[in-house]
């Protein structure tokens, strides 16, 4: 299995389904793709799926769109458990999962994902302030209700948190005022071995993205 994915800086739809794999001990080679470069649309079309990665290729299946490779995922590998096991728990993880895959804008736009820096807790908005709401429901939801002995949404890491993986970067970033038990799970999924060496990755790119700079001074490293 091949992974095309974006700059471990910036890409944050790349992080969902690479982290997935690596937690779930899925295999695969990986070709990553400069975004924002000459030679990202020409490697991109490369591959004939959509213009824009993450792109998973398994022999003849080519699968672009994150929420798309997660399902393909779960289908070509059951007994590594994507989904949660029960039903009501795997319908709740598959409707936060698109929610998140449709919507979130505002912080999307606000606060782009960049491993390399932290910024100050400032107020960044009232469509920052709404996902930043919705968001920490679902999670604090999902932990409630699923979370089980923890330390992930539905326990064990699935989908859910890997969709969620790129929100949880933002929230450190952007310095949001959080309660403990959704810092103890942003923490969960920092401490996770894909997640360090996927920004360690990322503290070696050599590539600046024009929206790295956010008009203001970061305060400091993404994470000390
Ligand atoms: N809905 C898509 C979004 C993919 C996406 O927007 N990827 C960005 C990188 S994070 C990209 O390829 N941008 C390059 C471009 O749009 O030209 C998914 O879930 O995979």
């Amino acid at each position: 299995m091949k992974l095309a994915i974006g700059n471990k800086t910036y890409s944050s739809w790349s992080l969902r389904p690479w982290i997935l794999m690596k937690e779930l001990g899925i295999e695969f080679e990986e070709d990553m793709i400069p975004l924002d470069t000459p030679e990202f649309r020409p490697r991109v079309n490369a591959y004939q799926a959509g213009n824009t990665v993450p792109v998973l290729v398994d022999g003849e299946v080519i699968v672009w769109e994150s929420l798309a490779i997660m399902e393909y995922l779960a289908d070509r590998f059951p007994h590594k458990h994507v989904w949660p096991r029960e039903i009501k728990a795997r319908t709740f993880a598959r409707v936060i999962s698109n929610e998140m895959h449709a919507g979130f804008r505002g912080i999307r736009a606000a606060c782009p994902m960049n491993l390399r820096k932290r910024y100050a807790q400032i107020d960044r908005g009232e469509l920052v302030a709404k996902d930043v709401s919705r968001i920490t429901k679902l999670w604090t939801d999902a932990l409630t209700r699923f979370g089980g002995q923890g330390p992930f949404l539905f326990g064990a890491f699935c989908a859910a948190d890997a969709m969620y993986a790129p929100v949880v970067t933002r929230f450190q970033s952007y310095s949001i005022a959080v309660d403990p038990h959704i810092r103890r799970y942003m923490e969960a999924v920092m401490d996770t071995a894909s997640f360090s060496a996927w920004q360690n990755d990322a503290m070696q790119e050599p590539w600046i993205v024009a929206h790295d700079e956010i008009d203001e001074p970061p305060i400091g490293l993404f994470r000390p």
